[in-house]
């Protein structure tokens, strides 16, 4: 048995173009190839996203400079530098919000939430994660958002990775999971904070992007407080 062998088939709407669905772990749903229909109009947007908020490579709390760039699209962005990490409103590059949500990442974002159990899932913020050869991400809990009851939806592309797939501590032993262009990944209820990270990318060209992976952070970083106003 291996991790990427699918532990559950869905059996209602598998067939007809639909995509296989995998359940990783509870919580962790895997669609393979979910975004291969609508690659042009992400790329293309994404594309437009980067042309307002270049992709850079964040400083962490503790001074290290990320091998990932990022960037982000949508109500907030996630940064980091020398005072932690956050979501904020402004890109603090260029001074401007962050570009806005493409329309067709939210309907690729909230489509697939729903084909893994999470209804009316409205992400305000997408965080662009670029792998050049050589670039990883240290094993890590998502935790910045507001309502850990929110789903994340990632979208892989381009050049496959291996996702590192933790528990809800950090020694725990982890799943190594193959993320292939066009593979959409929903992360939601007990798998929301489990710890996880992407191993070295391997060389590779991809006709879709290059040299490199990108990959798609779909998230609900804001919330509503307790007086109901927005934050
Ligand atoms: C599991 N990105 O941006 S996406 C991140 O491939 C991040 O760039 C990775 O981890 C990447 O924070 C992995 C898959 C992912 C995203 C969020 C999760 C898996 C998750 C949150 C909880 C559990
Ligand atoms: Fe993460």
């Amino acid at each position: 048995m291996t991790a990427t062998m699918p532990l559950f088939e869905a059996a209602d709407d598998a067939g007809a173009g639909a995509a296989s669905r995998e359940l990783l772990a509870p919580g962790a749903v895997l669609l393979r190839g979910h975004a291969l229909p609508r690659q042009d109009a992400l790329l293309a947007a994404l594309q437009a996203v980067l042309a307002s908020a270049p992709l850079r490579h964040l400083i962490t709390p503790g001074g290290y400079r990320m091998s990932v760039a990022m960037s982000n699209c949508g109500a907030l962005g996630w940064v980091s530098d020398a005072e932690g990490y956050r979501y904020t409103a402004l890109d603090p590059q260029t001074g401007r919000p962050w570009p806005s949500m493409p329309a067709c990442f939210l309907a690729l974002a909230g489509e697939a939430a729903a084909q893994a159990g999470f209804d009316g899932f409205e992400p305000d913020a997408c965080l662009v994660n670029r792998y050049e050869p050589g670039a990883r991400l240290t094993l890590h809990q998502d935790r910045n958002e507001r309502d850990f009851s929110q789903p994340i939806v990632s979208v892989s592309l381009g050049l496959p990775a291996i996702f590192l797939f933790g528990g809800l501590r950090r020694a725990d032993k982890t799943l190594r999971v193959p993320l292939a262009h066009g593979d959409v990944v929903v992360w939601g209820g007990p798998a929301r904070l489990r710890y996880h990270g992407v191993s070295a990318l391997k060389d590779g060209q991809h006709p879709s992007t290059g040299g490199c992976r990108i990959n798609l952070t779909l998230r609900k970083a804001g919330g509503i407080d307790s007086t109901g106003a927005r934050r």
